[in-house]
Protein backbone atom coordinates (compact mmCIF):
# COMPACT_ATOMS: atom_id res chain seq x y z
CA UNK A 1 0.00 0.00 0.00
CA UNK A 2 1.09 3.51 -0.48
CA UNK A 3 1.44 6.01 2.01
CA UNK A 4 -1.19 8.80 2.04
CA UNK A 5 -0.47 12.00 0.51
CA UNK A 6 2.18 11.56 -2.11
CA UNK A 7 5.19 9.64 -3.16
CA UNK A 8 8.64 8.87 -0.49
CA UNK A 9 10.96 11.18 -2.41
CA UNK A 10 14.63 10.69 -1.85
CA UNK A 11 17.47 13.51 -2.44
CA UNK A 12 21.13 12.73 -2.41
CA UNK A 13 22.70 15.91 -0.40
CA UNK A 14 26.86 14.79 -1.48
CA UNK A 15 28.37 17.26 1.24
CA UNK A 16 31.03 16.30 3.50
CA UNK A 17 32.01 20.08 3.90
CA UNK A 18 30.71 20.33 7.19
CA UNK A 19 32.72 17.35 8.97
CA UNK A 20 36.60 17.21 10.26
CA UNK A 21 37.03 13.96 8.07
CA UNK A 22 36.33 13.48 4.36
CA UNK A 23 34.20 10.73 2.86
CA UNK A 24 30.05 11.19 3.57
CA UNK A 25 29.82 12.94 0.34
CA UNK A 26 29.92 8.95 -0.82
CA UNK A 27 26.86 8.49 1.79
CA UNK A 28 24.25 8.74 -1.09
CA UNK A 29 25.49 6.15 -3.14
CA UNK A 30 25.99 3.61 -0.27
CA UNK A 31 22.49 4.11 0.89
CA UNK A 32 21.43 3.19 -3.13
CA UNK A 33 23.80 0.62 -3.08
CA UNK A 34 22.29 -0.91 0.37
CA UNK A 35 19.09 -1.18 -1.67
CA UNK A 36 16.94 1.41 0.24
CA UNK A 37 15.03 3.17 -2.76
CA UNK A 38 14.72 -0.49 -3.98
CA UNK A 39 13.21 -1.78 -0.66
CA UNK A 40 10.93 0.76 0.14
CA UNK A 41 9.97 0.03 -3.54
CA UNK A 42 9.09 -3.64 -2.86
CA UNK A 43 7.40 -2.68 0.32
CA UNK A 44 5.02 -0.85 -1.71
CA UNK A 45 5.56 2.67 -1.04
CA UNK A 46 5.28 4.76 -4.42
CA UNK A 47 9.57 6.13 -4.64
CA UNK A 48 10.68 8.89 -6.69
CA UNK A 49 14.51 8.87 -6.74
CA UNK A 50 14.98 12.74 -7.28
CA UNK A 51 19.30 12.11 -7.61
CA UNK A 52 22.24 14.13 -5.83
CA UNK A 53 22.26 18.04 -5.66
CA UNK A 54 24.96 19.67 -7.65
CA UNK A 55 28.49 21.29 -5.77
CA UNK A 56 26.92 25.03 -5.65
CA UNK A 57 29.86 27.82 -5.75
CA UNK A 58 30.49 29.03 -2.78
CA UNK A 59 28.67 32.39 -1.81
CA UNK A 60 29.41 35.46 0.44
CA UNK A 61 27.93 35.37 3.56
CA UNK A 62 27.26 38.25 5.62
CA UNK A 63 28.43 37.50 9.40
CA UNK A 64 30.46 39.07 11.52
CA UNK A 65 34.19 38.56 11.24
CA UNK A 66 34.91 37.05 14.17
CA UNK A 67 32.32 34.23 13.65
CA UNK A 68 32.99 33.57 9.77
CA UNK A 69 37.23 32.99 10.59
CA UNK A 70 36.04 30.54 12.69
CA UNK A 71 33.52 28.29 10.46
CA UNK A 72 35.31 26.02 8.32
CA UNK A 73 34.16 25.53 4.58
CA UNK A 74 31.57 29.27 5.37
CA UNK A 75 30.77 30.06 1.53
CA UNK A 76 30.34 26.06 0.37
CA UNK A 77 28.03 25.81 3.73
CA UNK A 78 26.27 28.43 2.91
CA UNK A 79 25.34 27.82 -0.68
CA UNK A 80 24.75 24.66 0.45
CA UNK A 81 22.06 25.71 2.87
CA UNK A 82 20.21 27.76 0.49
CA UNK A 83 20.54 24.81 -2.19
CA UNK A 84 19.20 22.60 0.15
CA UNK A 85 16.47 24.58 1.48
CA UNK A 86 15.22 25.29 -1.22
CA UNK A 87 14.64 21.82 -2.36
CA UNK A 88 13.27 20.78 0.99
CA UNK A 89 10.76 24.20 1.04
CA UNK A 90 9.46 22.50 -2.42
CA UNK A 91 9.48 18.89 -1.43
CA UNK A 92 7.69 19.67 1.97
CA UNK A 93 4.39 21.55 -0.54
CA UNK A 94 4.30 18.90 -2.73
CA UNK A 95 3.27 16.84 0.15
CA UNK A 96 5.13 13.60 -0.46
CA UNK A 97 7.48 11.80 2.39
CA UNK A 98 11.03 13.62 1.70
CA UNK A 99 14.61 11.42 2.60
CA UNK A 100 17.27 13.11 2.75
CA UNK A 101 20.15 11.34 2.10
CA UNK A 102 23.52 12.66 3.09
CA UNK A 103 25.66 14.28 3.47
CA UNK A 104 27.28 15.31 6.67
CA UNK A 105 25.01 16.90 9.68
CA UNK A 106 25.56 20.63 8.66
CA UNK A 107 22.77 19.36 5.71
CA UNK A 108 20.17 19.66 8.10
CA UNK A 109 20.50 23.08 8.74
CA UNK A 110 18.76 23.19 4.93
CA UNK A 111 16.23 20.63 4.77
CA UNK A 112 15.45 21.27 8.77
CA UNK A 113 14.47 25.34 7.78
CA UNK A 114 12.83 24.14 4.27
CA UNK A 115 10.24 22.27 6.30
CA UNK A 116 9.83 24.72 9.31
CA UNK A 117 9.35 27.37 6.16
CA UNK A 118 6.39 25.01 4.99
CA UNK A 119 4.97 24.30 8.44
CA UNK A 120 4.89 28.32 8.84
CA UNK A 121 3.34 28.79 5.58
CA UNK A 122 0.30 26.30 6.55
CA UNK A 123 -0.20 27.09 9.92
CA UNK A 124 1.53 23.82 11.14
CA UNK A 125 3.75 23.49 14.09
CA UNK A 126 6.99 21.88 13.87
CA UNK A 127 8.67 18.93 15.81
CA UNK A 128 11.99 17.58 15.28
CA UNK A 129 13.87 14.22 16.80
CA UNK A 130 17.40 14.64 16.84
CA UNK A 131 18.80 11.24 17.61
CA UNK A 132 22.36 11.58 17.63
CA UNK A 133 25.25 10.95 20.17
CA UNK A 134 25.74 15.26 19.72
CA UNK A 135 23.72 17.60 20.47
CA UNK A 136 24.95 19.81 17.31
CA UNK A 137 24.40 22.92 19.56
CA UNK A 138 27.06 24.60 18.92
CA UNK A 139 27.63 28.19 17.57
CA UNK A 140 30.52 30.36 16.20
CA UNK A 141 31.47 31.49 19.68
CA UNK A 142 31.13 28.02 20.90
CA UNK A 143 32.78 25.37 19.00
CA UNK A 144 36.28 23.90 19.94
CA UNK A 145 36.66 22.87 15.76
CA UNK A 146 35.14 25.05 13.81
CA UNK A 147 33.11 22.42 11.60
CA UNK A 148 29.58 23.22 11.17
CA UNK A 149 27.78 19.95 11.34
CA UNK A 150 28.46 20.33 14.86
CA UNK A 151 25.77 23.58 14.40
CA UNK A 152 22.85 22.76 12.82
CA UNK A 153 20.84 22.89 16.06
CA UNK A 154 21.67 26.04 16.78
CA UNK A 155 21.19 27.39 13.31
CA UNK A 156 17.73 25.69 13.22
CA UNK A 157 16.58 27.21 16.50
CA UNK A 158 17.59 30.61 15.21
CA UNK A 159 20.97 31.30 16.44
CA UNK A 160 21.32 35.05 15.13
CA UNK A 161 25.35 34.59 14.90
CA UNK A 162 24.10 31.75 12.39
CA UNK A 163 21.36 33.75 10.48
CA UNK A 164 23.14 35.01 7.55
CA UNK A 165 24.19 31.41 6.50
CA UNK A 166 20.32 31.37 4.70
CA UNK A 167 21.03 34.77 2.96
CA UNK A 168 17.57 36.63 1.83
CA UNK A 169 15.46 33.25 2.34
CA UNK A 170 12.78 33.63 4.96
CA UNK A 171 13.62 32.33 8.37
CA UNK A 172 11.33 30.32 10.47
CA UNK A 173 13.32 29.36 13.99
CA UNK A 174 11.99 25.99 15.27
CA UNK A 175 10.87 26.39 18.98
CA UNK A 176 13.78 24.76 20.93
CA UNK A 177 10.73 23.77 23.01
CA UNK A 178 9.54 21.51 20.24
CA UNK A 179 13.06 19.80 19.31
CA UNK A 180 14.43 16.62 20.98
CA UNK A 181 18.19 15.53 21.55
CA UNK A 182 17.92 11.84 21.96
CA UNK A 183 20.86 9.17 22.54
CA UNK A 184 23.63 12.76 23.61
CA UNK A 185 26.26 11.16 25.29
CA UNK A 186 28.68 13.76 24.23
CA UNK A 187 28.85 17.55 24.26
CA UNK A 188 31.39 20.46 24.44
CA UNK A 189 31.93 22.63 27.56
CA UNK A 190 30.31 25.78 26.62
CA UNK A 191 27.63 23.76 23.98
CA UNK A 192 26.24 21.79 27.03
CA UNK A 193 25.72 25.65 28.72
CA UNK A 194 24.16 26.67 25.70
CA UNK A 195 21.36 23.47 25.96
CA UNK A 196 21.01 24.15 29.69
CA UNK A 197 19.95 27.46 29.36
CA UNK A 198 17.39 26.96 26.50
CA UNK A 199 14.67 24.82 26.38
CA UNK A 200 15.70 22.21 24.03
CA UNK A 201 14.69 18.79 25.31
CA UNK A 202 17.24 16.33 26.03
CA UNK A 203 17.55 12.17 26.56
CA UNK A 204 20.67 11.42 27.16
CA UNK A 205 22.24 7.77 27.46
CA UNK A 206 21.73 8.00 31.03
CA UNK A 207 18.05 9.09 30.73
CA UNK A 208 17.74 5.88 28.01
CA UNK A 209 19.35 3.66 30.81
CA UNK A 210 16.79 4.49 33.54
CA UNK A 211 13.87 4.59 31.49
CA UNK A 212 13.92 3.23 28.53
CA UNK A 213 13.29 4.80 24.79
CA UNK A 214 9.95 3.52 24.63
CA UNK A 215 8.90 5.89 27.87
CA UNK A 216 10.92 8.50 26.61
CA UNK A 217 10.13 9.10 23.13
CA UNK A 218 6.26 7.75 23.51
CA UNK A 219 6.14 10.79 26.05
CA UNK A 220 7.36 13.03 22.77
CA UNK A 221 5.16 11.29 20.49
CA UNK A 222 2.33 12.55 22.39
CA UNK A 223 3.42 16.15 22.27
CA UNK A 224 3.77 16.32 18.31
CA UNK A 225 0.18 14.41 18.22
CA UNK A 226 -1.44 16.91 20.71
CA UNK A 227 -0.06 20.00 18.91
CA UNK A 228 -1.45 18.06 16.03
CA UNK A 229 2.04 18.90 14.02
CA UNK A 230 4.90 17.77 11.81
CA UNK A 231 7.60 15.57 13.33
CA UNK A 232 11.17 15.84 11.77
CA UNK A 233 13.46 12.96 12.32
CA UNK A 234 17.28 13.41 11.78
CA UNK A 235 19.26 10.38 12.16
CA UNK A 236 22.75 10.74 12.66
CA UNK A 237 24.41 7.47 12.11
CA UNK A 238 26.52 8.13 15.40
CA UNK A 239 22.89 7.66 17.28
CA UNK A 240 23.83 3.96 16.62
CA UNK A 241 27.07 2.05 18.88
CA UNK A 242 29.86 2.22 16.62
CA UNK A 243 29.83 -2.04 16.64
CA UNK A 244 26.55 -1.59 14.63
CA UNK A 245 27.39 1.21 12.57
CA UNK A 246 30.86 1.87 11.72
CA UNK A 247 30.78 3.49 9.02
CA UNK A 248 30.91 7.31 10.59
CA UNK A 249 33.73 9.37 11.11
CA UNK A 250 32.87 10.78 14.77
CA UNK A 251 32.03 7.22 16.81
CA UNK A 252 31.38 7.66 20.11
CA UNK A 253 31.44 4.23 22.64
CA UNK A 254 28.12 3.63 24.09
CA UNK A 255 25.16 4.26 21.41
CA UNK A 256 21.99 2.29 20.77
CA UNK A 257 21.62 -1.20 20.27
CA UNK A 258 19.86 -2.69 17.41
CA UNK A 259 16.69 -3.47 18.99
CA UNK A 260 16.44 0.61 20.58
CA UNK A 261 17.14 1.30 17.25
CA UNK A 262 14.51 -0.57 15.27
CA UNK A 263 11.74 -0.27 18.11
CA UNK A 264 12.48 3.70 18.08
CA UNK A 265 11.35 3.42 14.07
CA UNK A 266 8.63 1.29 14.90
CA UNK A 267 7.26 3.93 17.22
CA UNK A 268 7.44 6.27 15.05
CA UNK A 269 5.71 4.48 12.34
CA UNK A 270 2.29 3.50 14.53
CA UNK A 271 2.63 7.54 15.38
CA UNK A 272 1.80 8.35 12.00
CA UNK A 273 3.48 11.81 12.70
CA UNK A 274 6.78 11.91 10.91
CA UNK A 275 6.34 13.96 7.68
CA UNK A 276 10.40 13.64 6.71
CA UNK A 277 14.26 12.63 7.80
CA UNK A 278 17.71 12.92 7.25
CA UNK A 279 19.57 10.12 6.97
CA UNK A 280 23.20 11.71 8.22
CA UNK A 281 27.04 11.38 8.53
CA UNK A 282 27.16 7.62 6.92
CA UNK A 283 30.72 7.43 5.84
CA UNK A 284 31.35 4.77 3.56
CA UNK A 285 35.11 4.95 3.56
CA UNK A 286 35.04 3.81 7.40
CA UNK A 287 32.52 1.15 7.13
CA UNK A 288 32.52 -2.81 7.18
CA UNK A 289 31.43 -4.15 4.04
CA UNK A 290 28.39 -2.26 4.22
CA UNK A 291 27.27 -2.95 7.53
CA UNK A 292 25.90 0.56 8.49
CA UNK A 293 24.74 1.06 5.34
CA UNK A 294 22.45 -1.81 5.63
CA UNK A 295 21.53 -1.36 8.76
CA UNK A 296 19.89 2.23 8.21
CA UNK A 297 18.34 0.76 5.23
CA UNK A 298 16.37 -1.94 7.12
CA UNK A 299 15.72 1.20 10.11
CA UNK A 300 14.22 2.91 6.99
CA UNK A 301 11.95 0.32 6.48
CA UNK A 302 11.48 -0.12 10.15
CA UNK A 303 10.07 3.44 9.56
CA UNK A 304 8.05 2.93 6.64
CA UNK A 305 6.32 0.06 8.40
CA UNK A 306 7.72 -3.50 8.09
CA UNK A 307 6.84 -5.14 11.18
CA UNK A 308 8.33 -8.97 12.52
CA UNK A 309 4.98 -10.09 12.35
CA UNK A 310 1.27 -7.78 11.89
CA UNK A 311 1.03 -6.14 14.80
CA UNK A 312 -2.68 -4.65 16.20
CA UNK A 313 -3.16 -0.74 15.39
CA UNK A 314 -1.91 1.07 18.38
CA UNK A 315 -4.36 3.31 19.77
CA UNK A 316 -2.15 6.97 19.84
CA UNK A 317 -2.29 8.07 23.28
CA UNK A 318 -2.82 12.32 23.13
CA UNK A 319 -1.90 14.17 26.86
C1 LIG B 1 31.66 18.55 18.24
C2 LIG B 1 31.95 19.79 17.43
C3 LIG B 1 29.70 16.49 15.68
C4 LIG B 1 28.58 15.18 14.44
C5 LIG B 1 30.45 15.43 15.38
C6 LIG B 1 31.30 17.38 17.35
C7 LIG B 1 30.07 17.65 16.53
N1 LIG B 1 30.62 18.81 19.21
N2 LIG B 1 28.52 16.33 15.08
N3 LIG B 1 29.73 14.62 14.60
N4 LIG B 1 27.58 14.67 13.72
O1 LIG B 1 32.96 19.79 16.73
O2 LIG B 1 31.17 20.74 17.46
MN1 LIG C 1 25.03 15.19 14.22
MN1 LIG D 1 5.47 26.31 1.24
MN1 LIG E 1 26.81 13.06 15.86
Amino acid sequence: GSRRGGPVSLLGIPLELGAAEAGSIMGPAALRTAGLPALLGAMGHDVVDRGDLPHPAPVDVAMAADDANVCRNLGQIAAWTRMIHDHAHGMAREGGFPIFLGGDHSLSMGTVSGIARHCHEIGRDLFVLWLDAHADFNTPATTPSGNMHGMSVAFACGDPSLRPLLGDRPFIPVKADNVHLFGLRSIDTWEREAVRGCGIQVSDMRDIDDHGVSTLLQRFIDQVAAAGAHLHVSLDVDFLDPSLAPGVGTTVPGGATYREAHLIMEMLQESGLVGSLDIVELNPFLDERGKSARLLTELTASLFGRTIIDRPARQIRVA
